[in-house]
């Protein structure tokens, strides 16, 4: 019988392209380019599986196109490329990578809250700069981690990482909003209190984003909230970007309406918005929350074993849609 065919629509890992290639006939993206919708459609031609990134969007008109398309397979937990609705219309899977990238990601979380409210990459630019000639009382002085009030807005399993850390390693008192309420075992583990979007904004020194990104959440923090924080705040989003008004928030940063901000995540990226680059109080990183070499591996072979297990017949190891019938995956 002859193997079914794949496209991998980004580079990954050449040991992760040799598994799959044990299984099927694989078509990859040997020069790394970030391929056009009708580019994808192209390359996706005839083949039952794709392996993408959170960069190719996924929807019904891609899928009208690929009447052999049986499953893709995200890597990355997010899957906000994907249109959910039309891939399960069209009883396509869809699967993500969630949990092997939790810790990483929290940590990165914290780094950047740490890495702004430290005010860590300002003052080394001015170091660099050759501008430190003498010491001073307040230079860089940026606001205290320990002890002080962190709120989490979306309390998922990356949320939940952000939580221990500032409660158990740093003394913080966690606060957190979500679209629903941890059970009570799970809020006395973190040590985190639910309060209201408004409340946590009004009242925590640092804010960290990890919700998913949703059309109803474009925008989680616009101008109205940013108006809520206290000009001491930091603000981190590593969820993605849209979740803030990155106009806004250069705006709330410029005139000093809060203090910091660490970002991972950018509408439009990898573009971002001049405005953020013009700053000094923000920290900008592109999009490596989950970068660790060993977390990437980790991620790129779930994906992976997701085509492998669908393939096999198993079912999905981390699905995200329920197809009530799904493609028939014999059209390989
Ligand atoms: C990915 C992420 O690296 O997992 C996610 O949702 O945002 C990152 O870990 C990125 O989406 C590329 O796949």
């Amino acid at each position: 019988m002859s193997k079914p065919s794949i496209l991998v629509a980004r580079a990954i890992f050449p040991k992760v392209l040799d598994k799959l290639a044990q299984h099927f006939n694989v078509e990859a993206n040997a020069d790394d380019r970030d391929w056009a919708p009708h580019e994808l459609a192209r390359r996706l031609q005839g083949k039952v599986g794709a392996l993408t990134t959170g960069g190719q969007r996924i929807d019904a008109a891609l899928l009208a196109t690929c009447p052999q398309l049986c499953i893709v397979a995200n890597m990355a937990v997010g899957y906000n490329n994907f249109d959910l609705d039309a891939m399960t219309a069209a009883g396509v899977q869809g699967t993500n990578t969630p949990d092997v990238l939790t810790e990483t990601t929290a940590d990165f979380g914290f780094s950047l809250l740490m890495a702004a409210a430290r005010r860590i990459t300002e003052s080394e630019h001015f170091l660099r700069g050759g501008r430190w000639t003498q010491w001073r009382y307040d230079m860089f002085a940026g606001a205290e981690i320990h002890g002080s009030r962190l709120g989490i807005i979306g309390m998922g399993r990356i949320g939940q990482g952000i939580a221990r850390r500032g409660a158990h390693g740093f003394g913080m008192e966690v606060q957190y909003h979500n679209r629903s309420r941890l059970p009570d075992a799970l809020e006395a583990e973190c040590k985190a209190r639910y309060v209201s979007k408004d409340e946590l904004l009004r009242t925590s020194d640092h804010v960290v984003l990890v919700l998913p990104y949703t059309p109803e959440a474009h925008h989680t923090i616009g101008a109205r909230e940013l108006a809520l924080m206290q000009p001491t705040a930091t603000l981190v989003n590593i969820a993605r970007g849209g979740i803030v008004d990155d106009v806004a928030l250069a705006a709330a940063l410029r005139e000093r309406r809060i203090a910091a901000a660490g970002l991972d995540v950018f509408e439009g990226e990898p573009r971002v918005h001049p405005d953020l680059l013009a700053l000094h109080n923000v920290v900008l990183t592109p999009h490596i929350a989950s970068a660790t070499v060993r977390t990437r591996q980790a991620m790129a072979n779930l994906a992976a074993d997701n085509l492998i297990a669908f393939f096999d017949g198993r079912g999905a190891l981390t699905p995200v849609n329920h197809p009530p019938l799904l493609r028939r995956q014999e059209s390989a």
